[in-house]
């Protein structure tokens, strides 16, 4: 997302967009209906430590209150166009994120807490009820994708946390593993990757905890087994592969701002009048497809979350 080398958006749209290039390598997965994950095996053929224990719990029930006027982006598309430094700064980096170890995988929550406590992923997927949802997701890149997540509200997760009432701010927190994921080797990066969001953002009915896409387990390049997705918000703030959740204070520095202040901060809702500076934020490039299609304030979701900004105009919002 920073400097140094050509990224997505500074290239031509036509060869941004990786369908071609995906489908004549795995044309035969993708002919085969199969994702990446699904894989041509029977899941028994998987050997036992492969096999992901919550495979059980999907495909879930869509709730259609989120349903979007977009066509959903093709999977194989999806699984190679993706943002997860720990891996690499380049998009095709499903191969390298199988590296991710998924299992055994703890949460742990701390800061102004009744009680700070650690809970397994497995226990904590018992404890929510999963619901399917399909939102829009728009890259400060300005690319965007339509994505069938799977997961629980961060309302009930923060509800099963236990803040106090003091709290003023969720903080999320990536894994630190420079072993299991290369890119924390790389110095340049302020790892771990954290990002965070207000109490009233966190408990709005659209903050997404997720656990599944497609209708299974979440892939790991898309941050397995759970990562945040807050769909009218720039895609850096949906951390990915969270391991601690903290409730705060003072409002937490998230990576993007303490590598790149001027650039990128703490609210980051899409806006199109808003510029990056360095590029236009009107319009973004439809992932799977060659169209340009305009951005949309708050990302077509003002009526859901246009409410928690009011009285904040002077806070720089959009960045
Ligand atoms: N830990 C971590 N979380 C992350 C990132 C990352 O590099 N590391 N990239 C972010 C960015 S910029 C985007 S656009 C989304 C991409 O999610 P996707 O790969 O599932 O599309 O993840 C976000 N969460
Ligand atoms: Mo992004």
């Amino acid at each position: 997302m920073l400097i140094r080398r050509k990224k997505g958006w500074e290239i031509p749209e036509r060869e941004a967009t990786p369908e071609s290039v995906f489908l004549n390598r795995r044309d035969l997965l993708a002919a085969g209906g199969f994702g990446l994950a699904g894989f041509a095996l029977p899941r028994g053929a998987l050997a036992a430590e492969d096999a992901d224990p919550s495979a059980g719990l999907y495909p879930a029930k869509r709730n259609d209150r989120y349903t979007v006027d977009r066509p959903i982006t093709p999977e194989e598309i999806n699984a190679h166009y993706n943002n997860f430094y720990e891996y690499s700064t380049d998009k095709e980096l499903a191969d390298a994120a199988q590296a991710l170890k998924t299992r055994p995988w703890t949460i742990a929550f701390g800061g102004m807490v009744e009680a700070p406590r650690t809970v397994g992923i497995d226990d904590l997927l018992k404890a929510m009820k999963l619901e399917e949802r399909v939102y829009r997701h728009r890259c400060v890149e300005a690319w965007s994708m339509t994505v069938p997540w799977t997961g629980f509200p961060l309302a009930d997760l923060v509800a099963y946390a236990k803040p106090l009432s003091g709290a003023k701010y969720i903080r999320m927190e990536t894994f630190m593993n420079p072993e299991m994921a290369p890119g924390q080797n790389q110095p340049f990066y302020p790892w771990p990757y954290v990002e965070g969001l207000t109490m009233a953002e966190a408990t709005n009915e659209l903050a997404f905890m997720v656990t599944g896409v497609y209708g299974k387990p979440l892939l790991k390049q898309m941050g397995a087994p759970i990562r945040l997705h807050t769909p009218w918000k720039y895609g850096f703030k949906s951390v990915k592969s969270i391991v601690k959740i903290d409730f705060v204070e003072e409002q937490p520095l998230n990576f993007w701002q303490q590598l790149q202040s001027s650039e990128y901060g703490f609210w980051a809702n899409v806006n199109p009048e808003v510029p990056h500076p360095r590029w236009s934020q009107a319009s973004e490039t439809v992932l799977g497809s060659n169209e340009r299609v305009p951005t949309q304030l708050f990302n077509g979701y003002a009526p859901f979350v246009a409410d928690l900004y009011k009285g904040l105009q002077d806070q720089p919002l959009y960045m």
